[in-house]
């Protein structure tokens, strides 16, 4: 009998893995967490019938997530990661000369499965650079201060991570950025949800002078698109140059990613 994991991306279009076996599967208190063995992309994790990763595709996303902001900031020293628990946007983060960095993730059950399943993506849970709050990371930035760069690497905007898209929320993470700090967010597909990517940018305004969305291919996410955002009050702009080895990110894709297109344009005009 074959196996298929799908995912529905709208009401009438899906994405399907064939897969091998379900490595496991928790209800924590949060959500539904599933981790399965696909035969073409590796292992792929599950969050609430939302694909969040795949061994094949995630260096996209994580690398996209955290190179932009943190070669944008002069000198990033202290990074925080809201979400992230699979360990991907930590493991970039550790490739530049980084002091700390803090993980928050609210969900102890998706740390555990990814120690225990995804060791490629979650290796930098060794590094002694890296503290893990398992607490809600909107709790959190009330709380804490002083960060160069804060990554948010949740879940989609609709849904239990919400409140990470909120003005207000936006409001507490400026407060908990120092100065010169800098924001990167995942913020969904700007193909099949434009509205969502405009109205980031729009509730990012009120707290930052500068707001950049900017644009990935992720085979494995709805339509493919993914945006991402950044925003500061400093200039958005490349200001150190790459110094190790990526895989999808470069210098040109700094530049290029931010170019978006004409139905992107006009859907933020609107907001
Ligand atoms: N978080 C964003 C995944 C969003 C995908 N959405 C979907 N499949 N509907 C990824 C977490 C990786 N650290």
């Amino acid at each position: 009998m074959e196996l298929w994991y799908s995912e529905m991306h709208t009401k009438n279009i899906k994405i399907g893995f064939r897969i091998k076996e379900e490595i496991g599967h928790v209800h924590s208190d949060y959500q539904d967490i599933h981790l399965f063995d696909t035969y073409d992309y590796g292992k792929l994790l599950v969050i609430d019938g939302t694909v969040q990763m795949t061994e094949r595709d995630e260096f996209i996303y994580h690398e996209m997530i955290v190179h932009p902001p943190l070669l944008t900031h002069r000198n990033p020293r202290k990074i925080l990661i809201i979400g992230g628990g699979d360990g991907g946007a930590a493991r970039e983060v550790l490739k530049h000369d980084v002091d700390e960095v803090h993980l928050v993730e609210i969900d102890e059950e998706v740390v555990k499965i990814a120690r225990k399943h995804l060791p490629s993506v979650a290796s930098s849970y060794e590094n002694p650079k890296l503290h893990l709050h398992i607490e809600n990371g909107i709790e959190f930035v009330k709380k804490n201060k002083n960060f160069d760069v804060i990554i948010i690497d949740s879940t989609d905007p609709v849904g239990p991570a919400e409140g990470l898209f909120t003005e207000e929320f936006y409001m507490n993470v400026k407060k908990s950025l120092a100065d010169g700090g800098i924001i990167s967010q995942q913020c969904g597909t700007p193909f099949y949800h434009p509205e969502e990517v405009c109205k980031v940018r729009r509730s990012l305004s009120k707290s930052f002078e500068n707001v950049k969305i900017y644009l990935a291919y992720i085979p494995t996410y709805p339509s493919g698109m993914w945006s991402f955002v950044m925003a500061s009050d400093e200039e958005i702009k490349l200001r150190r140059p790459l110094n190790f080895k990526t895989r999808y990110f470069n210098e040109e894709i700094y530049h290029s990613s931010m170019i978006l297109p004409n139905f992107i344009q006009e859907e933020c005009k609107k907001y």
